[in-house]
């Protein structure tokens, strides 16, 4: 499987090879023991990815009528692992290595004690991601990716989904530290940019899972104890939702750090503006977390005044995706004419196109246009009433976490790995990592076009074939439903491709040096203003619009619930 090195390794328009010897840069490495702690990070992901795909393959299967799951296996159960793999372990995995890499990457090797502290998260999680898989394969959590109730899961899937988000806090907390000890050791200076992003990720986290977190330590896990009958179910939704919009954008964020910070080095150019990109990922920290309702825009007992004030912060949230969009745009026009594209599109012909690196995580930027349009439809209050609870959703989000996020995962595990193992992206192997993503491009297209048309027709997510099958708006959606399993087989392949590339990366490619690619900042944009580093500021508007959105929808629904169901007691 090892390939030597040859000329032909990944190719680079000629310009910016030349501009790469010239500088004839030093590449800069992540330290070795924090790249022992990243690289055990890409160990669960990358497993993760593998099951958790092939769950996908099955599900679609199983929707398109055409097969039943062997030995009693439940289309629940796999809907779990599918969901609970790639939703929830899959990315807290790759983010969390990543930002450990990234942050030794710029502020420099973790301390004894930070690196300490993110063993321990590591292994906090991956204990509770064991005990919350054992439970899902056993059938005693068959409750989706976010764990509705009434749906009742073992009591040990709760604690170990408890854990997972323990561990990422001691991890994000060794983060924030390492960050901490920058600041004192160069006092009124900018901090590294992805240092910065990272700990903005971080405390977008910690705020976000203090709503999962209370969920589940009064209200599940007592009521899957048996110590409470019954919990409120309105307000279980509600908190997790505080955190699910948030969740999303935690999965978002570093996509964003590859996007703003790598892939502008990856094309040979800059990083467009500095300012811009902190004052985006700090809109992320106000916005992502008071908007939440907007999952529960059909739900009774939220009165319409607080669902209409949270659908307005959402339109609030776009507009940090905006400006990445003007910024990506921006920088590979400047990049392109840089190398001599002339005319309306000519610079864009002038883009790195054969390499993975910004290939694949380019694709994800494209496929995030129709994706983040469909959130702006889902957002839209009335427009919601068509899609929600349809597979349209599934549609949207396939497009948004599972290609734009992802993709752009993998296009950064490309050249990531290799870095942390000493390794070199081959040309065989930058060819194959390629064709993964053209995969991945078409086999989504199929898939998340046919769910968007048969959501508009009414099909439900989230339905087992036996429920509506025969029916005769089912006849309406079966041909969508088969494009559905066709798409979802060309992804798997690509989920092969991509596994293989990994453990080439991983184990099998020649040594050698990889870059870690960070772009410096464009000449005349300026100094980054220290308000966009003062963190004291920006948390108090974020616990003011928190309070605002959320303090009287939360008071309605515990005064308004039925005595003793919402295991909280105000009189
Ligand atoms: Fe969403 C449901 C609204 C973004 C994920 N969303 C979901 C669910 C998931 C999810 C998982 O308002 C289902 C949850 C469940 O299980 O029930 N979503 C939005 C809005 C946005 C949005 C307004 N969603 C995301 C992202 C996700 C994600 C990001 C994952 C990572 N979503 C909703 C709503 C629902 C929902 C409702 C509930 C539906 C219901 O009723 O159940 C926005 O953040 C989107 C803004 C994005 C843009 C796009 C900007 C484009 C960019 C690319 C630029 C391209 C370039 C390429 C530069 C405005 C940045 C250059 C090209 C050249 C040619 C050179």
């Amino acid at each position: 499987m090892t390939t030597a090195v040859t000329s032909k390794e990944v190719k680079q328009p000629k310009l910016q090879k030349a501009k790469n010897s010239i500088e004839n840069e030093k590449i800069i490495k992540v330290d070795r023991k924090d790249a022992k702690l990243a690289l055990a990070h890409m160990y669960v992901a990358f497993g993760a990815l593998l099951l958790g795909g092939l769950a996908g393959l099955l599900q679609v299967f199983v929707r398109s009528g055409a097969f039943q799951l062997p030995f009693g296996i439940g289309y629940y159960q796999v809907l779990t692992v599918h969901g609970v793999l790639l939703g929830l372990i899959l990315t807290t995995y790759f983010i969390m290595g990543f930002q450990f890499a990234a942050v030794s990457r710029t502020a420099g090797p973790l301390s004894n004690t930070q690196r300490k502290l993110g063993w321990i998260g590591f292994w906090v999680m991956t204990i509770g991601t064991v005990a919350a898989a054992a439970m899902v394969l056993l059938n005693e959590a068959s409750v989706l990716y976010t764990f509705y109730a009434p749906l009742q899961a073992h009591w040990i899937f709760y604690a170990g989904l408890a854990l997972v988000v323990v561990g990422s806090w001691i991890e994000g907390l060794s983060q924030i530290l390492r960050y901490a000890q920058w600041r004192k050791e160069n006092k009124g200076q900018t901090s590294p940019l992805l240092t910065f992003m990272a700990v903005v990720n971080n405390l977008m986290w910690f705020v976000a899972t203090l709503g999962v977190a209370i969920e589940v330590l009064f209200q599940l896990l007592p009521w899957s104890l048996g110590l409470v009958e019954r919990i409120d179910v309105l307000l279980s939704r509600t908190l997790f939702w505080y955190f699910g919009h948030a969740l999303v954008y935690f999965w978002l964020l570093p996509a964003y750090m590859v996007w703003y910070v790598v892939i502008p080095k990856v094309i040979g150019g800059k990083l467009f503006s500095d300012s811009l990109a902190r004052l985006s990922f700090m809109l992320f920290l106000l916005f992502s977390i008071p908007v939440g309702v907007h999952h529960q825009l059909t739900e009774p007992g939220i009165d319409g005044f607080w669902k209409f004030l949270q659908v307005v912060l959402t339109f609030f949230v776009i507009v940090p995706s905006l400006m990445t969009a003007f910024s990506m745009f921006a920088t590979f026009e400047l990049r392109g004419r840089e190398l001599g594209g002339k005319g309306a599109m000519g610079w864009f012909k002038r883009l790195p196109w054969k390499d993975c690196r910004f290939l694949v995580p380019f694709i994800g930027m494209i496929a995030f246009i129709p994706g983040g349009a469909g959130g702006i439809v889902n957002a839209s209050y009335q427009m919601n009433q068509l899609i929600h609870n349809t597979i349209w959703v599934t549609g949207h989000f396939h497009l948004t976490v599972a290609t734009a996020v992802v993709l752009t995962y993998f296009g950064a595990a490309f050249w990531l790995i290799p870095h942390l193992t000493g390794r070199k992206l081959t040309s065989k192997m930058n060819s194959m990592a390629n064709t993964s993503g053209i995969l991945w491009a078409v086999g989504m297209f199929i898939m998340s076009g046919a769910m968007h048309i048969a959501g508009l027709l009414g099909a439900p997510r989230r339905s087992e074939y036996s429920t509506y099958g025969g029916s005769e708006q089912a006849a309406e959606w079966i041909s969508y439903q088969i494009a559905q399993a066709i798409g979802g087989t060309i992804l798997f392949i690509s989920i092969l491709v991509i596994i293989g590339v990994v453990i080439n990366l991983l184990w099998f490619a020649p040594k050698g040096e990889e870059e870690f690619p960070v772009a410096e900042a464009a000449p005349g944009g300026g100094k980054t203003p220290a308000i966009l580093e003062n963190f004291k500021v920006w948390g108090v508007i974020l616990a003011a619009l928190i309070i605002i959105a959320y303090t009287i929808p939360i008071f309605e629904i515990i005064t308004n619930s039925p005595v003793g169901s919402t295991g909280f007691k105000l009189w």
